[in-house]
Parts: C-alpha cells; structure tokens; sequence
C-alpha cells in the first residue's frame, strides 16, 4: 500500500487481466503506459478530471461525439471550467480559441459522425506554443491506423466498444499517455474516481485486438467500394468517407492514416424523411447506434448519438438534420449495396 513494489492488491488498482490489455495498447500507440476504462465516456471523464480544473478552459473539435462535448459544457461548467468548440480542421479556429489559461485542446479525428480530418502534429503544435496539452480521440481510427502520440499528441483515447474489441458485445475504454507524469495523474484519477475496466471487458477486448487488422482490412475495402457507390448515387447530396479523393481532407488524411477505416456519412436528397426511409428500410444493415462491430449499423445522429447536443451546436458542427451515418461492418460488399439500393428506391 506504501506504492513500493508492484503487486496486485484490488482489481480498482489494478488487476493482471486489465493490466494485459493496458500494455498491449500502451505498445500499440508508443505510450509509457495507458489506464483502461469502464467505457470511453470513463476515459473521456477520467482525462478531463486529471487535466482540468478550477478555472481552466479547453478548446474542443465541435463535430466530437455528443456527449464528450457536452461533459464539459454542462457538468464541468458547474466547477468552474470552460470550453470552446471550433471547427479544428481549419487551425486558425484553433490559435483563436486559445486563451491564457487553456490547458486542454481536445480533438477528434476522424470526427464523429462528420468525418473531418484535424492536422494532429499542427494541433499539437499549436497547443504545446500556449502550454497546453493535446488529446485525440482515436476511436474512428484505432491504432491500426492512425497512431496520435507519434505525430505529437499528449494523451490518446478510445472507445475500446468499438473497433478495437470489434463483436459489439462489451462497452469499455482506454487512454494512452505519453509521458510519465501524466500517466501518474491520470492513472490516480481513474482509481479515485472508479471507472476501472472490469477483467472480462479487459479479456474480451484482448480477444477483440487480435483479429483487428484483419477486421480493419476487410471493413475498409467494403466502405471504400460502398463510398464510390454512394457517390454516383443520383438521389444523395453528398458522401464523406476519408478515401474518397472528394473529402476536403483527403491530401492530410494520406499523411496522418495509414488506411482510411469503415466510417461513412451521407446526406440523401429528401434530408430528413428520405433519410429515416432509408434506416427504416434496410434489411442487411441494422438500424442502431454504436459502430467498428462485424455487423454494419446505420443511424440518425441528430436523433440519435449526437441528440443531447443543441440544434445551433449540431448546425455550426456540420451535423445536419439529413446526416445517416454508416459503419461499415464484415459482410459482403455487393450485399451491403444490394441492401442500400433496395432501401434508396423506396424513396
Ligand atoms: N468517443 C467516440 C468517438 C465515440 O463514438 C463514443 C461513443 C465515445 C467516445 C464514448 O464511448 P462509450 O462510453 O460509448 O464506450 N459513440 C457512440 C456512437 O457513436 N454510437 O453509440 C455510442
């Protein structure tokens, strides 16, 4: 209990299971260590306790996963600490944000569900100039991709619900820090406040990872073929995928990833109505939040993941009313598509 030896004293501590799970990551990303979670909102808790405080202000990705956002607007603002959400892949938005007593920049990338890039080492950059740290969220990516630490990020994240454990069948999460210190508070605040990953979370997303490059491979070359698909669609607005050489990020996008994962959203002419036909009349895809499983998932965000945030929040971040968002998932790309195109003509 003095901390003088290693040793395993109580599974909130630490635990040989959890522990497994922490240093496979903490090796997948280059970090010195990484502190495993309840779930992603845990570590997204446990890193905004550990790096904010009384008085502190952050600057975030406005198109970030609702409630990461929303934490920090409406629960942190009652102790005291601020924050502003920009749109951070234009970095100038970034540098403006900035105030003397900013301690966080908090981006996602790939963002949920918009799909906009942020130029990672720029971002750390800019934060490391005015003193404060970097945090990625890299859920969309997962490590097989896109790896933030090497490119300058402080602290990493995942919803270890998603890619990494891979079967939709456990929620949890995970940070990955980069330096000592760091990993010290933020380990302490994760035990403090005990969001502590249970072991068969720990021993599920251990089995998740080691099919994650092959899960990864597959689920991309079906999005990538679905993407070209729906950008030829006469009946849509508009698709992002991060490989499609029409997301404004594209050029950024081959620099910082190394493949461009199973994440599609798309806007169908009709907006909203056409698009709740569509989720309603796929029968292949599953009408359901979540993403990064083997099965593919389709869902409304304005209604759904994104619904707690305000209808001006949504607009500003590029979450319109008519988004669908798509999780591309193992089956057979043809009958992906097949299934999108039976669902399209009901319209
Ligand atoms: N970060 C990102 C990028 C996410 O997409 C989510 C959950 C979280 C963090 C939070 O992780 P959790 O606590 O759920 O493990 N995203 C969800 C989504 O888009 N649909 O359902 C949950």
């Amino acid at each position: 209990f003095a901390g003088t030896a290693d040793g395993y004293i109580y599974t909130r501590l630490g635990n040989p299971t959890i522990n497994a799970l922490e240093q496979c990551m903490a090796q997948l990303e280059n970090g010195v260590g990484a502190v495993a979670t309840s779930s992603g909102m845990g570590a997204i808790s446990t890193v905004y306790m550990a790096l904010l405080g009384q008085g502190a202000h952050a600057v975030g990705t406005s198109s970030v996963y609702g409630p990461s956002r929303v934490l920090l607007e409406k629960h942190f603002s009652r102790f005291g600490v601020e924050s502003t959400w920009v749109d951070t892949t234009h970095l100038d938005n970034i540098r403006a944000a900035i105030r003397p007593n900013t301690k966080l920049v908090y981006i996602e990338s790939p963002a949920n569900p918009t799909m906009q890039v942020t130029d990672i080492a720029a971002a750390a950059e800019i934060a490391h100039q005015h003193g404060a740290l970097l945090v990625v969220d890299n859920t969309f990516a997962s490590p097989y991709l896109q790896k933030p630490l090497n490119l300058g990020a402080d602290v990493t994240l995942h919803s270890v619900t998603k890619f990494l454990n891979g079967h939709a069948d456990i929620v949890g999460g995970i940070i990955v820090v980069k330096d000592a210190a760091h990993y010290k508070a933020i380990r302490g605040m994760m035990t403090a406040m005990g969001c502590n990953m249970d072991p068969h979370q720990a021993f599920m997303v251990l089995r998740g990872i080691k099919t994650l490059g092959v899960r990864m491979d597959r689920a991309q070359a079906n999005a990538m073929k679905i993407a070209r698909w729906l950008e030829s669609h006469p009946k849509l607005n508009w698709v992002r995928y991060v490989g499609l050489e029409s997301h404004p990020q594209y050029a950024l996008v081959k620099q910082q990833m190394s493949g461009f994962g199973a994440m599609i959203a798309f806007e169908l002419k009709g907006g909203l109505e056409a698009g709740r036909t569509v989720m309603d009349n796929v029968k292949l895809a599953t009408l359901a939040v979540s993403l990064g499983g083997v099965e593919t998932l389709v869902e409304h965000p304005a209604s759904m993941t994104h619904a707690s945030m305000s209808r001006a929040h949504r607009e500003e971040a590029g979450i319109t009313d008519g988004l669908v968002r798509y999780s591309v998932g193992l089956e057979d790309a043809d009958d992906l598509i097949a299934d999108l195109a039976q669902a399209f003509e009901r319209i």
